[in-house]
């Protein structure tokens, strides 16, 4: 809803913040700025951020999301400046070169790329993927999802629009990207197989486990969630860290509305499955996680452990505390999803998160 005027007095906060904090280009005052964006909000309804402007409100969008565990690099992200880019072809190519300059062969560099704006007369592009790279869920007849169940209504609409799954479909089939440039005017775009990098799984000591014939990508690259920076709205504003490796053994491929994988590695391991008190989920869980982890680590692609992510993490907090800032965090996202006790995020309370706070990732409508 691209039809109201900036609020100046978000845009005035957002540079207060940036000059406060050291993170203004040499020579420029602030009294100057606040003064050229307040003219240029009175004429157009809107300002354009600096590309400094930009790049330091994309990091504090970083620092101040409260889910992420991953933060103490915020000030190394990489910004893609793409703001002219606005056609649905040049969306989708720059979708892809994101993933190349972010995936390297495996030595991910976190990134993101920033589209177009909303302005008073044009909406601004959306990417209506949840992730770049995403897995199909296929509904099948007997109710049952083939892929990823997460996915499935977002597989039956790119469907409708017109995507022909491969001719043998399977468990990991790539989605399309589904880019709204224009608004009523969607359009689908398949990604390159060598711009998605993926990662087959292994286990250290279990033979059997590669049979299973796992896998998953890369790199993780949120493209549905929308930046906002001084007042201006990005609805497409792609990025990415990397994986920790939890999130992909313990949840993607483990939860029961998910891959589901646990009663199948339960049983390949010989567990009794018949009883909770055999702790066969358990067993199962670490035995997955543990595989996700020597797979990437064999392919020498990136990716936190949770021990060593979470103790980052903490590192993380007592920097911005010397720098005399609250650093808000949401404890049931932070707390990996195993051996949440052992990690060292587990044992205290964080601020409280603000949903104010901006510069900020804005969940998606
Ligand atoms: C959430 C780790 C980089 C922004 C998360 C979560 C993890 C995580 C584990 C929770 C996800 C879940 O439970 O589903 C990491 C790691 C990174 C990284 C290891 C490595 C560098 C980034 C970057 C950004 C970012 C580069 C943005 C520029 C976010 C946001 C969320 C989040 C907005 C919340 C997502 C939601 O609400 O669904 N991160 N992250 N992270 N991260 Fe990071
Ligand atoms: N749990 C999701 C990804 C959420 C964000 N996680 C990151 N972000 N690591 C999943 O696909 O499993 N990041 O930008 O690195």
């Amino acid at each position: 809803s691209g039809e109201q005027s900036v609020n100046s007095a978000e845009a005035e906060e957002f540079l207060n913040l940036m000059f406060e904090e050291g993170a203004a280009e040499e020579g420029t005052w602030l009294e100057t700025r606040l003064a050229e964006v307040r003219t240029e909000i009175a004429e157009t309804g809107t300002y354009r951020h600096t590309p400094a402007e930009l790049a330091y409100g994309a990091r504090v969008a970083w620092r101040n999301s409260a889910r992420c565990i991953g933060r103490l690099y915020w000030n190394s992200l990489r910004v893609r400046d793409r703001r002219r880019v606005t056609d649905p072809a040049g969306i989708a190519g720059e979708c892809v070169a994101h993933l190349r300059q972010a995936t390297r062969a495996g030595r991910i560099r976190p990134t993101v790329t920033v589209f177009a704006p909303e302005t008073p007369v044009v909406a601004g592009p959306r990417i209506h993927n949840e992730q770049l790279i995403r897995y199909a869920g296929y509904r099948l007849e007997d109710g049952s999802v083939l892929g990823d169940p997460r996915n499935a209504g977002f597989t039956d609409e790119v469907r409708r629009l017109g995507w022909r799954p491969p001719e043998r479909r399977g468990s990991f089939d790539v989605l399309p990207l589904l880019v709204e440039a224009d608004p009523g005017d969607p359009r689908l775009f398949a990604l390159p197989p060598d711009a998605v990098l993926e990662v087959p799984l292994t286990h250290p000591d279990h033979r059997w486990f590669a049979g299973l014939g796992l896998r998953w990508h890369a790199v993780p690259a949120i493209s549905n969630m929308p930046l906002e920076i001084g007042g201006v709205t990005y609805p497409a504003a792609p990025f990415n860290g990397w994986y920790l490796g939890t999130e992909i053994g313990a949840r993607n491929l483990a939860d029961e509305d998910r891959y589901d994988l646990l009663p199948v590695i339960a049983e390949l391991m010989g567990l009794e499955t018949g009883s909770e008190r055999t702790m066969w989920r358990d067993r199962a869980l670490v035995e997955l996680t543990l595989a996700v982890q020597h797979s990437f680590d064999t392919a020498g692609v990136t990716m936190a452990d949770h021990h060593t992510e979470s103790r980052r993490f903490l590192t993380h907090l007592e920097k911005e505390e010397r720098a005399g800032r609250r650093c808000p965090a949401d404890w049931s996202w932070i707390v990996p999803p195993v051996s949440g006790g052992q990690t060292a995020v587990f044992r205290r309370y964080y601020d409280e998160p603000d949903p104010a706070a901006r510069p900020a990732f804005l969940l998606p409508d």
